[in-house]
């Protein structure tokens, strides 16, 4: 591996879209959290799927790992280099194309590299929307974000990214291509590779394009924060919600020191006094002109409730925004205060409770000066456990917490992936039959494992 590979690769992408020099390769080489750092080789930044079929077979060639960035919102280290400079970091973001929303069966084509917030503004300007919707959504790319099976805030109504795409065009290693896009609504002619590639986290794969299945974009909804003393009642409350409102979109929760940090970072005032121990963020959503209706329903459901302790309620759309960087803010704030170490879980509902008093126990037990911030997707049995003042190399402390999620029953990844970050605790959650069934499935894509190696294994 010689000069050969960079002039191979600036032949095949043109000069200006080759990067070499350091400090036109930085952004691309740290994640966003700090965290995960290493050098690249190079950045390429090819211009459609020919292009990044040429830098593919020209990396195969030259036996260069290649690592596939969109927009480098992930959080377990899986799209940056971690080599000390062998890695060609592949960025899909020239590859940000967004087709016609196709208003009569409700879906869109869009290059990898569009970013999450210009296809929901395409899809909206045409009455319809994106069915995952996250923080990040004005860096996150849709072609990363198929790739990490991203989940978000609206997972409870519309599932997660997998479920939004009917097909995708992905190029292997060997620079094939897989799928066909436009795809057909209903294909069962052999594997489904959106199923195959969604979560593969370009290890398999280089996703090009992906046929999106919109939802209709409902332009009211109320939004509200619900004061509760402990997660119990919490749980109790989301029950009851999900019950009755058939509009319900997001139902999220914080913790009070988190709601300190996020609103000493953003300096908002708080919007619950207190703030009171656990905060419960709602979420009605449903089309114009049903504001008032979702309002008094939500209303209806949460004024009599015992177990609430305080309300905010939002019925306008800035009161909505406002609400939610209460929530949406947590991650911008806690990485302000340090670098953290991320661990994203899944628990069965019945254990949400008993984890989220074990968790603490445990990190004040093992690291009695780290902070601890929960908070996440409780509609989906979804807590990101944020960990500061650890030393960054030691993962003692995380391997510990993801051993309490396996025996609590649940996932040690429930949206974010593995990546680097937890790929020696994977044992943990997959059998030993299923890890060799994924490296199996893994060599027959890519043989030399020359794609995103040391992700997920
Ligand atoms: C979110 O839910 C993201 O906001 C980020 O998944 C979570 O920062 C985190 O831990
Ligand atoms: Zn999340």
């Amino acid at each position: 591996m010689g000069d050969d590979l960079i002039e191979r690769l600036r032949a095949a992408v043109g000069p200006q879209h080759l990067l070499v020099d350091p400090d036109l390769r930085a952004p691309y080489e740290t994640d966003w959290t700090g965290r995960w750092s290493g050098r690249a080789r190079a950045v390429v930044r090819p211009a459609d799927a020919h292009q990044l079929a040429d830098v593919l077979r020209i990396c195969l060639a030259a036996g260069a790992p290649a690592i596939a960035q969109g927009g480098n919102t992930g959080l377990v280290g899986g799209g940056v280099p971690r080599g000390g400079g062998s890695e060609v970091v592949v960025s899909l973001a020239r590859l940000d194309g967004i087709g016609p929303v196709d208003g009569s069966s409700g879906d869109v084509v869009v290059g990898a590299g569009a970013t999450l917030a210009r296809v929901q503004e395409a899809a909206r300007a045409a009455g319809w929307d994106v069915g995952v919707d996250l923080a990040a959504r004005d860096s996150a790319t849709i072609g990363g974000m198929v790739a990490t099976n991203a989940g978000g805030v609206h997972v409870l109504r519309y599932g997660g990214m997998v479920e939004q795409v009917i097909g995708l065009e992905a190029v292997t290693m060997a620079g094939e291509v897989l799928g066909r896009v436009p795809a057909l609504r209903k294909d069962n002619s052999g594997y489904h590779w959106p199923a195959l590639l969604a979560g593969s986290e370009g290890t398999l794969a280089v996703v090009t394009r992906i046929h999106l299945k919109l939802v209709p974009h409902l332009p009211d909804r109320v939004v509200a924060l619900l004061g509760l003393p402990d997660l119990d009642a919490l749980l109790a409350v989301a029950g009851r919600l999900r019950r009755g409102l058939p509009s319900l979109r997001a139902l999220e929760v914080m913790f009070a020191d988190g709601v300190t940090l996020t609103h000493e970072y953003n300096r908002l005032p708080l919007p619950l006094p207190g703030p009171p121990p656990v905060v419960l963020l709602v979420e009605v959503a449903d089309a114009a002109g049903t504001r008032s209706r979702l309002f008094d329903a939500l209303g209806a459901l949460v004024a009599d409730d015992p177990d609430v302790l305080a309300t905010a309620v939002a019925d306008d759309e800035l009161g909505a925004r406002r609400l939610w960087r209460t929530r949406e803010d947590h991650t911008e704030a806690i990485n302000a205060a340090g670098i953290p170490h991320k661990l994203d879980v899944t628990l069965p509902t019945a254990n949400l409770a008993p984890f989220a008093d074990e968790v603490r126990a445990l990190v004040t037990s093992l690291a009695p000066a780290a902070r601890l911030v929960l908070f996440g997707h409780v509609g989906d049995g979804n807590l990101h456990v944020n960990l500061l003042g650890l030393v960054p190399d030691d993962d003692s402390v995380d391997h510990a917490v993801l051993d309490l999620v396996a025996r609590l029953g649940g996932s040690i990844s429930a949206e974010h992936g593995i990546g680097v970050a937890k790929r020696a605790d994977l044992p943990l959650t997959r059998t030993g039959a299923e890890i060799a069934t994924m490296r199996a499935i893994k060599a027959a894509l890519d043989p030399t494992g020359r794609l995103n190696p040391g992700v997920i294994f």
